[in-house]
């Protein structure tokens, strides 16, 4: 049967070239500094994104909590949007493993929040408070559609948050989605941060890994954190060899899931059943209101088919990536159109 899987990106499989690099990886023992693969994709990572150094961590999730334990301590707090994956999507790691405190303010439908509240949000110098140790935005935004932070909107925050000498961080488990869709150099987009995460294992391809990219000192102690954590790992150039393909090799060819996820986004709008908001779509993830009974017989339905969503009634998310082609699009919408059609007049 023919399945296009549009849960999410991280369900990409790796390339063949990427298995390749990854049979033939150079490798030693990492927790001793010594696999010249992982040290190759660090290197890499922290030039593109023009930080002083990285660290290879097993995941996104590792990536902003080894971010967040290495710039707060217990009874610390950090300031967020209320719809990004850190507050809602973590497991609270930060408050359960670390003593710190997630400060949530309200996210536009952008994904920004507003300096202003930011500057309010600060706190410090009173026995009352828990003092603000970092700033974290998301880039592109998973819950507000895939949206895109311009540098500008990045700066803005920022200009808040250095003016009290607060570091800021980047979940940009995304963040090449976002460079691209800007047609900006991905370092620009993160140049008035401090440390940034981003995925490897998403639009990019590679079966497992994320990295941290920021100051050598903050690197050095999240590379203590990820150690306590249990995340030391060894021979892991096997894995880094994917990664640095993926940076070699995928991160132009987003463009097509961006220009997917429109075509989707337009045969959607289409559908009875179906609202989707023309203006929030920008990168790869299409966001859309379903408004029929029983919408779990659809997903069931839509599974026989091949064609898989996520739906967390009522919104539903189809994700675009390089396992699916202009073809599968125009094949998973004749399946949406015709099961909301046949659901209707059941
Ligand atoms: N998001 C996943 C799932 O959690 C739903 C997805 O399919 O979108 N930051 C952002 C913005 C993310 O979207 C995700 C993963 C993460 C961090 C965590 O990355 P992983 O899954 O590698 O821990």
């Amino acid at each position: 049967m023919r399945v296009v899987d549009f849960r999410s990106d991280t369900v990409t499989k790796p390339t063949p070239e990427m298995r390749h690099a990854m049979a033939v990886a150079e490798v030693g023992d990492d927790v001793l500094g010594e696999d010249p693969t992982v040290n190759r994709l660090e290197a890499l990572a922290a030039e593109m994104l023009g930080k002083e150094a990285a660290l290879f961590v097993a995941s996104g999730t590792m990536g902003n909590l080894v971010a967040i334990l290495a710039q707060c301590g217990r009874g610390d707090e950090v300031i967020m949007g209320d719809r990004t994956h850190i507050f809602n999507g973590e497991g609270g790691g930060a408050s359960t493993l670390g003593g710190v405190a997630l400060h949530p303010l309200g996210n536009d439908h952008r994904g920004m929040i507003d300096p202003d509240d930011v500057e309010t949000a600060i706190r410090a110098g009173n026995i009352h408070y828990s003092p603000t140790k970092l700033v974290a935005l998301e880039n592109t935004h998973n819950s507000c559609g895939g949206a895109v932070l311009t540098q500008e909107d990045v700066k803005s925050v920022a200009d808040v948050a250095r003016a009290h000498e607060i570091p800021v961080h980047v979940d940009g488990a995304r963040l090449f989605n976002a460079a691209v869709y800007l047609e900006a150099p991905v370092a620009e987009l993160v140049r008035d941060v401090d440390t940034v995460t981003f995925c490897l294992s998403k639009g990019l391809s590679a079966p497992v890994g994320s990295v941290l990219c920021g100051p050598r000192k903050t690197i050095d102690e999240a590379r203590r954190w990820r150690k306590i954590l249990g995340a030391g790992m060894r021979q892991v150039g096997i894995v880094a060899a994917a990664g640095i393909v993926a940076l070699q090799t995928m991160v132009h060819r987003l463009a097509e899931d961006h220009v997917n996820a429109a075509r989707l986004a337009r045969g959607l709008r289409g559908i009875p059943g179906i609202e989707i908001d023309p203006e929030t779509l920008p990168t790869n993830l299409v966001f859309f209101k379903v408004t029929v009974d029983s919408p779990m017989e659809i997903v069931e339905r839509l599974a026989e088919s091949g064609v898989r969503v996520f739906a967390r009634h009522p919104m539903w998310r189809m994700v675009t990536h390089s396992d699916i082609t202009t073809d599968d699009i125009d094949y998973a919408l004749d399946v949406i159109e015709s099961t909301f059609r046949e659901h209707a007049t059941a």
